[in-house]
């Protein structure tokens, strides 16, 4: 959750008069935050994780699960810690939009250190353990992506019925009643309400329901002519649902614009990875995915934007939902990958040209700008526009997609950062630890080796769809950028040249001079978000001696045009992860061959040794993504009749199934393995801090 802003929300009319008063200023706004903040240099890696939470109660006797909408108590609860130790808590709690949801943070960002990894575990278990202790014993928090029977008849505790016909409800949904979104801030509903009625007609998403031989058709709900889809009508569906996000500071505005793009790719992929979201409103369909779900449930455009009428009253045809993917690049590198037309306001877009901002960066922040206001609040109406940021951020925050690129927040220590977006949340605390610090190990590896993953954004549109069907982690194939060499043959070339890194695990990169030969003209990465050059125990971006180095990726920007068409294939997550020979190296070992030129102590070591080797199974699906868990579970319960529905006992017997996994009560072997032990901790022993502090690094002393 980012910016709260806190007041009386103004009617739609209101708000919607003051969509071009909002833009004109949020983009002053921007201009001049650009100019104060663009030379920002020299922040430190800093990183955390957000994962979101269902509140759920169980009826025992009847065997019935529901959400419980309590996050508003609960929260006043959690929150008390912080208020009287804000810097001193080990977890911040914040809303999100369903009145049975929260979202939990660490306390303070970890950072450089390859130790952090090891606290990240044991950080969720803290926070899970946190709200456990505020619950009564029929009630469970679950890091689910979805409540499978959100919207299902009578799926809230206490009960509430929808009020479609209310003209005062904000969704007027015919399943999600208002008592289900966060009561606490007024921005939920009003967001709610407005995105309905700025797009004319309440919400539609659609889903294909997953056909079994007894599936009854039409199913209950489905539109005309349309008599296969599960149809969901109110942004509770979307917005209802949670996810693992992360959040990078990078050293410098450069550093963020290259992360931002070289993760963007990545996006699809791990949502495949992580996909966990089967079951829609009591029913299985064929996605896999919480994505276009969210999509659809904001989908603020008219009709004309949609471009089901000619444009009359609305500017522009508009191709996307404000939650989707990102629609172009930020870096130099990325902008011939950029061939999807972006649409925006020239007026807009000069308006930066003239206040300085670049054409990349002008055409994003244009773009997001062609979206209205679909929030505000009296007090925030008139602002001083060369230090408030809330007119930019009241657009920013309303563009929910894959990636975000943040600017500092005004009057404070943090740099540019970019958000991670799209991964699922999953079950267990080792689960979701394990997708934290491979992203993050992940950025390390981009920004020590110089990676290249940009594919064209119509190719990574196409992964986005790709990634929610059924089974796509084991079943389908995704646009890819090939690269020749693999790590082996790089050292090896590498051993012929200069020492390659060893493989135990603590020596120091040592690749001087050999990439030269591939690429004269790289210069190393700006070290600006390293705390410790010259050795090699931090997660800086992993240039320890000053010499840049690539893992075995082409990570030149040489291509020919002709040589662009070979340079995407088609490759299954398999081969993403692991690696296909002569095509690409994988992710894992490239994570793996970075980590052999890292000082790690051993604790640490096996912890992200599980991460990786759980990544592995799971992309080679030796291991199973939590849909095609749960969709197992669904058709392999007796109660299951063939027919589609996931029933209140099959929901409740899945949700305990899960609530003792979590617990780790229960180990499924094909989500897990056999169990996995990460040595995860609280803190950093202090033998380790002594260590650290005498080699200079200056963090956790
Ligand atoms: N739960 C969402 C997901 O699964 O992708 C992500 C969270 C989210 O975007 N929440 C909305 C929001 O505006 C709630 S309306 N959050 C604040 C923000 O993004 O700044």
């Amino acid at each position: 959750m980012g910016l709260l802003s806190e007041g009386n929300p103004l009617s739609w009319e209101e708000t919607k008069k003051l969509a071009d008063h909002v833009r004109e200023h949020g983009i002053n706004q921007f201009v001049n935050l650009y100019h104060r903040l663009k030379d920002r240099q020299g922040d430190i890696l800093k990183w955390g994780d957000e994962v979101e939470y269902i509140i759920v109660k169980f009826d025992d006797e009847q065997k019935v699960a529901r959400v419980a909408l309590k996050a508003q108590d609960l929260l006043h609860k959690l929150n008390e810690k912080e208020h009287a130790d804000p810097k001193g808590v080990k977890s911040l709690w914040r809303p999100e939009y369903g009145a049975y949801m929260i979202e939990g943070t660490p306390g303070k960002p970890f950072g450089g250190l390859m130790a952090h990894f090891n606290l990240v575990e044991a950080n969720m278990r803290y926070r899970r353990e946190e709200v456990t202790e505020l619950l009564a014993s029929d009630e469970c928090v679950m890091s689910i992506t979805n409540f499978p029977r959100l919207g299902a008849p009578n799926f809230t505790y206490p009960l509430h019925q929808p009020r479609p016909e209310d003209p005062l409800s904000s969704a007027r949904s015919l399943y999600f009643p208002d008592e289900a979104i966060f009561p606490g801030h007024p921005r939920f509903k009003t967001l709610t309400r407005n995105i309905r009625k700025r797009r004319g007609e309440k919400v539609s998403i659609k889903l294909k329901v997953f056909k079994d031989v007894n599936t009854k058709l039409p199913v209950e709900g489905a539109p005309p002519g349309e008599p296969d889809v599960v149809l969901l009508d109110a942004m509770g569906f979307g917005m209802g649902c949670c996810c693992l996000q992360l959040t990078f500071q990078a050293c410098n505005i450069t550093e963020a614009r290259r992360l931002y793009d070289q993760l963007a790719p990545l996006c699809p992929i791990m949502l495949a990875l992580t996909a966990a979201s089967p079951v829609y409103r009591g029913y299985l369909t064929e996605s896999d995915c919480r994505w276009n779900v969210i999509s659809s449930s904001v989908d603020c455009r008219t009709p004309e934007e949609r471009g089901l009428e000619p444009l009359k009253d609305s500017k522009f045809r508009i191709a996307k939902s404000r939650y989707d993917s990102i629609d172009s690049y930020l870096s130099p590198e990325g902008a011939k990958y950029n061939d999807v037309k972006l649409t925006y306001d020239d007026d807009v877009y000069n308006r930066l040209i003239d206040g300085g901002i670049d054409h990349l960066l002008a055409q994003h922040v244009a773009h997001l700008f062609i979206r209205d206001t679909v929030s505000l609040f009296s007090e925030k109406v008139h602002q001083n526009d060369n230090e408030d940021t809330d007119h930019f951020e009241n657009i920013q925050s309303t563009n929910w997609q894959t990636m975000r690129f943040k600017p500092p927040p005004p009057n404070s220590s943090i740099g540019w950062r970019v958000e991670f977006r799209p991964c699922e949340a999953q079950i267990s605390d080792f689960e979701n630890a394990a997708i934290v610090c491979f992203v993050v190990l992940l950025t390390r590896v981009i920004l020590s080796y110089q990676l290249n993953f940009l594919t064209p954004i119509s190719k990574v549109d196409e992964n986005m769809q790709t990634a929610q069907k059924r089974d796509a982690c084991r079943k389908e194939k995704f646009w890819f950028r090939k690269s020749s060499k693999s790590p082996e043959q790089r050292a090896a070339k590498q051993n012929g040249n200069a020492s390659a890194p060893t493989t135990n695990g603590t020596a120091k990169a040592t690749t001087n001079g050999s990439e030269e030969e591939d690429e004269p003209n790289k210069q190393p990465q700006v070290n600006g978000t390293a705390k410790m050059n010259g050795h090699s125990n931090g997660i800086s971006n992993g240039t320890t001696n000053g010499h840049a180095h690539n893992g075995g990726v082409d990570s030149d920007h040489t291509d020919t045009d002709d040589e662009e068409n070979e340079l995407f294939q088609l490759l299954t997550i398999n081969e993403i992860f692991n690696g296909k020979p002569g095509v690409f190296p994988g992710l894992v070992p490239l994570i793996r061959s970075y980590l052999q030129s890292m000082e790690v102590d051993t604790d640490t070591h096996c912890t992200i040794e599980q991460y990786l080797r759980f990544i592995q199974k799971r992309a080679a699906g030796e291991l199973v993504t939590t849909a095609t868990w749960i969709r197992d579970q669904v058709l392999n319960h007796p109660d299951y009749k063939q027919d589609s529905v996931v029933s209140e006992s099959i929901n409740y017997d899945l949700l305990k199934c899960i609530q003792r996994i979590q617990e780790g009560k229960h180990i499924e072997p094909a989500l897990l393995g056999q169990g996995n032990h990460s040595k995860t901790k609280d803190f950093i022993p202090h033998a380790l801090q002594k260590q650290l502090a005498k080699n200079g690094c200056c963090e956790d002393k």
